[in-house]
């Protein structure tokens, strides 16, 4: 029996040592300690046994089953140990590796051209505001001087959502300023900048949308010689110290008098070139005088008060600024394209 019992005893340890998981090990807890294990069985035998060799067999066994309780736990401790090893070994972060460089976008030429506008015209405290596309068109052109059966007012120009004409895609921002009239207080330093909707067909220099920047002044002795210096700065932040300009007679139903400002061309020195069509001259704007009858439609007493007023395309400023030659590029979004400012 003794014998039988350091065989049991040997084979089980070999055999645990050599439990290559969790469920091995279990079975062999099972096979060897469990209520019908092989050392359990051998105990079953000690009703054969003398008086005297029974508790000696007794405590032979007990101590046997202690150290196989003993080896299944220590076997049970390093296959843990080697999971989490193995884990720690799959699971590694490699936090030298080189990370991936996220493509940034970066600001449309058109509204570099747009912010280099805004902060010329911040700095001469003017406020930026911001408005509906969809208006109505009382304030599109009534309150503007464009009269019924204004040329503007036309269906083959303009967009409108109903037949009796009351509501649009605005032609222009300067609904804007009408409703800066209507609800700021007096004196008046706007600019308007935003989307407006023509119905001209897509080619090199036209689109039925657009955008403009639309600015207004109202104050107190208001003349046009504010409208000339204010104007030949914004032309000098533009495109350079010394940029020289001219101013055009013009009309505009909203003011009085009108102009249209050139700027010198830059490339040629007003001698005509290809980039000025060979004029010497590029038109940069439209501008004027508050119509005494828009500042009276807005309650505003023309007596007291005066200002003036000019509207800009900004794609057509952004093509001079940076030089770009089809307007169809600017909303294209072609990368290649754009990548370049
Ligand atoms: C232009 C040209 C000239 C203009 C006038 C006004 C208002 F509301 F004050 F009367 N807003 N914008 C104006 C004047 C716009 O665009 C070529």
């Amino acid at each position: 029996m003794k014998e039988q019992i350091a065989k049991i005893k040997a084979e089980a340890l070999s055999a645990l040592e050599k439990a290559a998981d969790s469920a091995a090990l279990d079975e062999l807890r099972v096979k060897y300690l469990g209520k019908k294990g092989e050392l359990t069985a051998v105990l079953k035998q000690m009703g054969s046994l003398s008086a005297e060799e029974r508790p000696k067999m007794g405590q032979l066994v007990n101590e046997v089953k202690a150290s196989l309780e003993a080896a299944v736990e220590a076997q049970s401790k390093k296959l843990e140990a080697a999971a989490l090893e193995h884990r720690l070994k799959k699971e590694a972060l490699d936090v030298t590796v080189p990370g991936k460089v996220p493509v940034m976008g970066h600001k449309h030429p058109m509204y570099i051209a747009l912010d280099e506008i805004k902060e010329i015209f911040i700095g001469m405290g003017f406020t930026v505001l911001d408005g509906p596309e969809i208006e109505l068109g009382e304030l599109n052109f009534d309150r503007l001087n464009a009269e019924p059966g204004h040329p503007s007012r036309d269906w083959s120009d303009t967009f409108y959502f109903d037949t009796d004409e009351r509501v649009m895609l605005r032609s222009q921002t300067s609904p804007m300023q009408v409703r800066a009239m209507d609800s700021m207080e007096l004196p008046i330093r706007i600019i308007a900048p935003g989307r407006v909707y023509r119905k001209d067909e897509v080619d090199a220099t036209h689109s039925p949308m657009f955008h403009q920047v639309e600015g207004m002044v109202i104050d107190k002795n208001v003349t046009m010689a504010d409208l000339k210096g204010t104007l030949n700065l914004l032309a000098e932040e533009l495109f350079g110290k010394g940029t020289v300009t001219r101013f055009r007679p013009h009309h505009f139903p909203f003011t009085e008098p009108s102009c249209e400002m050139d700027v010198q061309c830059h490339k040629c020195g007003g001698v005509g070139c290809p980039t000025c069509k060979g004029e010497g001259w590029i038109e940069l704007l439209g501008a004027g005088m508050i119509h005494p009858r828009v500042l009276e439609m807005a309650g505003i007493d023309p007596n007291e008060w005066s200002g003036w007023a000019f509207g800009m395309g900004l794609e057509r400023t952004a093509m001079r600024r940076f030089k770009i030659a089809d307007l169809r590029l600017i909303f294209e979004n072609d990368v290649r394209f754009l990548e370049q400012f």
